[in-house]
């Protein structure tokens, strides 16, 4: 992590704990707004820092994808292998350079909007080419953001107007339990904070079993609730069954999980943000959770 602004090598996945062996997610620091706080709407000034095996980066990725915004937010994509740089670019099938800050590691990126910056280099990062600065690494804002992203997006609304409370709800509900749940059991210190997290965790996909509708979670509209869902579960069976323990099931074993999975893999523009291998490839390189560094040739998956 960055410590004012001087990087320090040993990186470890945990920062903080509850006091209990609960890995704690540090919170996330720029949280300006396209549109707003100065960052007017143009094509080309923005540009988004990613890493494929990241679900909360993909989030970011998939809502480009389907507002329209390509052309409008360039992308670079960081290494899935975790270094003691943090995540760095290139040199890596499916990862590229940054041709906008030249960058060689992403927390170059976070001293080039702040020198004295303290904190996690993470991805995702929307970046102001203009202004030279970070506008916002919180993957849950820059996903609403791009839902309207100053007027400048398009297609499928992700948060209408008459979704929003059970977006919002949802939301909420799988978050901790889920999303971040898969991390905390697999990020866990103790014997307890991993069975509460894998608790949770099988308790929100039963729940989510049940709930969804079909084909997304809310019937026909596809929401940034699917983006969010979607995100962790297709990196369940390849990454978190297997590395963060959560194994009591898998979603293969999920028939409705399942299909929604596939759904959201055929909406066009979606498949092509999911790399497997980067996928299997960065969580195994944590050398905290697999010193060997030994990826797994499994599991057979019937949707890649
Ligand atoms: N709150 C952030 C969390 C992002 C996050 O934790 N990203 C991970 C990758 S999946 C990361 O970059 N970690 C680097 C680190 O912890 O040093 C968000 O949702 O945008």
């Amino acid at each position: 992590m960055l410590v004012n602004g001087k990087w320090s090598a040993n990186w470890t996945p945990v920062s903080k704990t509850d006091g209990k062996g609960g890995f704690v997610r540090p919170t996330s620091g720029f949280r300006g707004w396209v549109g707003k706080d100065g960052f007017e709407a143009e094509a080309g000034r923005y540009h988004l820092y990613v890493a494929l095996i990241c679900p909360w980066a993909s989030r970011t990725l998939i809502a480009r994808k389907l507002k329209g915004l390509e052309d409008v937010v360039s992308v670079s994509i960081t290494s899935p292998v975790m270094t003691d740089e943090g995540w760095t670019f290139g040199g890596y099938d499916g990862a590229t350079d940054d041709p906008v800050n030249g960058a060689r590691a992403m927390h170059q990126i976070y001293t080039a909007a702040d020198p004295v910056f303290t904190g996690r280099a993470t991805v995702p990062v929307l970046w102001d080419g203009k202004r030279k600065t970070i506008v916002n690494n919180e993957s849950a804002d820059i996903l609403r953001m791009m839902n309207d992203f100053g007027g400048l997006a398009s297609g499928v609304d992700l948060y209408p107007e008459h979704l929003r409370d059970r977006i919002d709800a949802t939301n909420d509900a799988i978050y901790d339990t889920l999303n971040n749940g898969v991390y905390r059991s697999g990020f866990a210190q103790s014997q307890e904070a991993y069975d509460s997290a894998v608790a949770d965790v099988f308790a929100t996909l039963d729940r989510m079993e049940g709930e969804i509708e079909g084909p997304f979670l809310f019937g026909d509209a596809l929401t940034e609730t699917d983006i969010r869902l979607f995100v962790t579960l297709v990196r369940f069976d390849p990454a978190y069954h297997g590395l963060f323990k959560t194994n009591l099931r898998r979603i293969a074993d999920y028939p409705r999980l399942t299909a929604f999975l596939k759904t959201m893999l055929a909406v066009p523009g979606v498949r092509e943000t999911v790399s497997v291998d980067h996928i299997k490839r960065g969580y195994y390189s944590l050398k905290a959770l697999n010193p060997s560094g030994i990826v797994p040739t499994g599991p057979l998956l019937d949707w890649d």
